[in-house]
């Protein structure tokens, strides 16, 4: 299961509202989102997680659907064609490796709305060791030739109440930053929060810009670990925005690569899945 996106420029007012719980979005903010697709040419989550599932289903020899929480094919439908085809199990992996209530549990709740049959559902994956290597992989494989002052890692960011509420997302955060950090012996590095929303309350921060415009670095690397495809948030927030404000700073900036359907990914959920299901 991913977040899901607008497949067309026509489907950006009805993709919009369904994240917004059914309340339309006002014309200007319609506007700037519909600049911010046009400038990354549309999104690929839909193509790369389509991709993601097959290489998951050739890796783990079961089939594997995919359902998108704010784009069809809506979890919901995916659940309820399951069942009607006779599926009596069924794996729910939210490509989102840190849970918070907030959008991990978001997949849950639309699985749950057509589901009430046997279900593994991953709760985030943030320090399974094959995900730590994972990313390990791509911060060693990025430092090659550039050796960053700086490492910074980014995940999108959530209204700061829920931590009040209970939920360790930062932890969650922090501890997969760090256990990534010491796997590939970085000297230096920081977390930032990325693509929060204008929604009137206060999200987590410091923000990525705010960590570029305070850093005094010159060589910095980003990596979003938060996140497992190139979207609108990698494409725009990161490669657009803040590499404009690295660029006015005089930072060279560079971003790991998303890993989309690489094998090493793909390996590492295909381990995660296999070691639930051995639990459950
Ligand atoms: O490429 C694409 O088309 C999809 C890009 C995309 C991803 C993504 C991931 C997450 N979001 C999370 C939380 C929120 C909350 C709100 C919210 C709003 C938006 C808007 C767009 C959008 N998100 Fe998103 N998110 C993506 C895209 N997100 C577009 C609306 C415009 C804007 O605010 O920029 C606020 C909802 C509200 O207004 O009530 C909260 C979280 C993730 C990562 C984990 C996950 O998959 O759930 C958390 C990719």
């Amino acid at each position: 299961m991913a977040y899901g996106s607008p497949n067309t420029e026509q489907d950006i007012e009805a993709y919009f509202t369904h994240i917004r719980g059914g309340r339309a979005p006002s014309p200007q903010a319609l506007e700037h989102l519909t600049e911010r697709y046009r400038a990354i040419g549309g999104s690929p989550l839909a193509r790369i997680t389509g991709d993601q599932a097959k290489a998951l289903g050739r890796e783990l020899e079961m089939p594997v659907l995919v359902g998108m929480k704010h784009s069809p094919p809506f979890i919901e439908d995916v659940v309820t064609r399951a069942r009607e085809s006779g599926v009596e199990r069924l794996v729910g992996l939210p490509l989102a490796p840190h849970y918070a209530e907030m959008s991990v549990g978001g997949y849950l709740k639309a699985i749950r709305k057509a589901w009430d049959g046997d279900l593994v559902f991953i709760r985030g994956f943030h320090a399974h060791p094959a995900f730590v290597q994972a990313v390990c992989g791509l911060v060693t494989e990025s430092s090659r030739g550039f050796d960053p002052e700086h490492v910074i890692f980014t995940a999108h960011s959530l209204p700061a109440r829920i931590e009040a509420e209970g939920d360790p997302y930062r932890e969650r955060l922090l501890e997969s930053s760090r256990l990534v950090a010491e796997a590939a012996s970085l000297p230096k590095w920081e977390f930032a929060f990325q693509s929060a929303s204008d929604t009137g309350e206060p999200w987590f921060g410091p923000s990525l810009t705010e960590r570029l415009a305070a850093t005094a670095a010159r060589r910095v690397l980003v990596c979003p670990i938060g996140f497992v495809a190139d979207h609108l948030e990698v494409l725009y927030d990161i490669d657009i925005e803040a590499a404009a404000l690295a660029t006015e700073r005089a930072i060279e900036l560079r971003r790991t690569p998303s890993f989309n359907a690489r094998p090493a990914f793909i390996a590492a959920l295909a381990a995660i899945v296999r070691d639930q299901l051995s639990t459950a």
